[in-house]
């Protein structure tokens, strides 16, 4: 007899008090449910579409072929992770606040906040401090990458000219020059230090290998003035970054990071066929003219 009336009495309780923790315990393993399905969701979506972990989390970076491009690849890599911890954080503190501070009634109003002086010192400082080391580690390495210390082991001086490219070997005394048709090719030795000088005869273009990770503008009346060392041998596409005018497009050149003996092999060659000496730079005009068209 005692038993059942206990019986009737948590059978009356489950359907009154209990009935709404229930349904509330329901919702929130509903939304745990949908916000699991969501970032299952993006996590599928990540992996079927073949990203490797480079190209998600650092854009698809490409491998730097020179020593120097390691200080750019950290840069680059270690920005994107302190940009990702900070949106993750930020994230995370919105959904957190958007569940913790949501309208607990139905006819309620949300809880209100305002004037939290501490908060908002806090979001003025800290974004202060990310952007102050972001420009600290990049000015740090800018100056690191563009010093200068004329210990080179090859000079290349580069002519960027409306439509294409030419490189004058300065220490071998040879050129290669292009043309949009057949754009130039620079052959460097590996391992060796070049030194590179831009010229330009006309406008404003940017010499730019993307392997390298790395580019400068070639500015007329003004030598601009660089030190890299390949240290990958392979072939890697060069082009102009910056519109030049209407074949900027065409401005296209490739690299050859070759063995010392295969360097000196190719510089024999440009010399055999006719190359030796200087690309002259004054035979370039205005009007746009290829190589091959140019009268004096
Ligand atoms: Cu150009």
């Amino acid at each position: 007899m005692l038993q059942s009336s206990h019986a009737r009495f948590v059978g009356f309780a489950g359907v009154t008090g209990v009935t709404g923790t229930a349904r509330r315990q329901g919702r929130g393993r509903g939304r745990r449910r949908a916000l699991a399905v969501g970032a299952g969701a993006v996590i599928a979506a990540l992996v079927l579409s073949g990203c490797t972990a480079n190209e998600i989390v650092f854009l698809d970076l490409p491998e730097p072929v020179t020593k120097e491009g390691l200080i750019i690849q950290n840069l680059w890599e270690g920005s994107w992770i302190a940009a990702w911890l900070v949106g993750i954080l930020t994230w995370g503190l919105m959904l957190w606040a958007s569940f913790a501070y949501r309208r607990k009634h139905k006819d309620d109003a949300p809880e209100q906040t305002a004037y939290n002086i501490p908060i908002e010192i806090l979001y003025t400082v800290l974004p202060l401090i990310m952007i102050l080391g972001l420009f600290f580690f990049t000015a740090r390495d800018q100056s690191e990458i563009l010093t200068v210390s004329n210990d080179q082991d090859e000079t290349v001086e580069v002519v960027g000219f409306r439509w294409n490219w030419a490189f004058n070997y300065l220490d071998q005394d040879a050129y290669a020059v292009g043309s949009p048709d057949v754009p130039a090719e620079l052959v460097l030795p590996v391992g060796e230090k070049i030194r590179f000088e831009l010229v330009s005869p006309d406008v404003i273009h940017s010499f730019w290998v993307i392997d390298f990770l790395f580019k400068m503008d070639v500015i007329p009346g003004k030598r601009n003035v660089f030190e890299l060392t390949p240290d990958k041998t392979g072939v890697y596409a060069g082009k102009c970054a910056e519109l030049c005018g209407t074949e900027h497009a065409r401005m296209l050149f490739t690299v050859r990071v070759v063995e010392k003996a295969e360097y000196d092999q190719y510089i024999a060659d440009l010399k055999e066929r006719g190359q030796g000496g200087l690309f002259d730079t004054g035979m370039s005009t205005d009007e746009g003219q290829m190589p091959d068209e140019r009268t004096l």
